[in-house]
């Protein structure tokens, strides 16, 4: 009798298992672990929209889809002492240690501009860059000073030795044709690979970016997007490359991609994991403190779009080019029709929208399997 419930409860475990993925393959996923790895460059915090971008990979890779090299941390939003920190906690707390992670430059590759220059220019100077020239190399991942997040802490995982770009150096001739690059920073730490590796980016499989405002004004400035604000020259630097494919996800696509407490209700419905326990603790109360609250994304649709590239609902080409002379414009992504664009221009994909539903259902699906 009790043989019999067991095989009864192993079949009905195996049943539920079964039709946790058949969720899955009612979504055209294009990627496969042998053949697309990534390298996420990010300028983490706690649940912005990297740690939703980190999720999704880590997931991705847990199911096969696609292979995970190493998270690297860049500037822009953040200090790279904070940053390491945030993706080393995050990593911990979501059990995936196994992940590398290389430390970056929050240096631009120009190096900061002076404040009587930025003011010159009419130039904002954001968080992030005051940080930088307030605490320099006061700060490491380990010791944050004032700057510690006294609820993460610090994590018991350590970054690599190697810096961001050694590793992703490293990594893409080891895989030559097959990694792609998400940039969802600052570009400092790519423009790096670039310069120290001139076969760095034609042996990528490619780069995408969250950066750059098309046909909406900038974050930063009236002109300039943050990510591609804070080193305007690392973009030109990257845009100028010769990678095989640069698709670009801007500023604009935050106007239409929210995380609502409805789309945080969907993925903490399905089942539990680590990553909806996660949420649940770090991300829900504030929705459930604000059921209105709508939280811009930029980052969190670009591994999706990499996936699924049916979710993409609006895109296109254009010629792109970064306005890195100091004016009011530096830091602008001025962006032509294909083949309109000067010399100096690049041919980039552009991801104005996803379909957000099905996007999200997606995401929901997969951070709630167990794979
Ligand atoms: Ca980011």
């Amino acid at each position: 009798m009790k043989k019999t419930l067991a095989i009864l409860l192993t079949a009905l475990l195996m049943l539920s298992a079964v039709s946790a993925l058949a969720d899955m393959s009612d979504y055209n996923i294009v990627t496969k672990a042998d053949t697309h790895k990534v390298i996420l460059d990010t300028d983490m915090g706690y649940f912005g929209d990297d740690t939703y971008a980190l999720m999704i990979l880590l997931q991705a890779d847990k199911a096969g889809y696609l292979d995970l090299l190493g998270v690297t941390s860049v500037g822009a939003n953040t200090t790279i002492a904070q940053g390491t920190t945030s993706i080393l906690n995050q990593l911990e707390a979501l059990g995936r240690g196994d992940i590398p992670v290389a430390m970056g430059s929050d240096v631009p590759v120009m190096g900061l501009k002076t404040e009587t220059q930025m003011a010159a220019n009419g130039l904002k100077e954001i968080r992030s860059m005051a940080n930088v020239r307030k605490f320099g190399n006061t700060i490491s991942y380990d010791n944050l000073g004032e700057l510690k997040d006294e609820t993460w802490g610090y994590s018991s995982l350590k970054p690599v030795e190697e810096t961001a770009w050694e590793f992703m150096i490293e990594q893409v001739h080891k895989y030559p044709g097959q990694v792609t690059i998400m940039a969802i920073g600052a570009c400092t730490n790519v423009a790096n690979a670039i310069m120290q590796d001139p076969t760095f980016a034609e042996n990528t499989a490619g780069i995408y970016y969250m950066g750059g405002a098309i046909d909406v004004p900038g974050n930063d400035t009236p002109c300039a997007e943050r990510n591609w604000y804070y080193d305007p020259e690392s973009v030109a630097i990257c845009l100028n490359a010769n990678f095989p494919v640069q698709v670009v996800v801007p500023h604009d696509i935050s106007y239409h991609q929210r995380l609502t407490k409805d789309i945080l209700d969907n993925i903490l419905g399905g089942g539990e994991t680590a990553y909806t326990k996660l949420i649940r603790e770090y991300a829900y109360p504030r929705f459930e403190e604000n059921p209105e609250l709508r939280q811009r994304l930029w980052d969190a649709q670009v591994p999706g779009i990499f996936l699924v590239p049916d979710f993409i609902s609006e895109t296109d080409k254009r010629d792109i080019a970064m306005v890195t002379d100091l004016c009011y414009a530096y830091g602008e992504s001025v962006a032509w029709a294909e083949g309109k664009g000067p010399d100096s221009s690049t041919l980039c994909t552009i991801v104005y929208d996803v379909d957000g539903e099905a996007y999200w259902n997606f995401v929901a699906d997969l951070l709630s399997t167990e794979f």
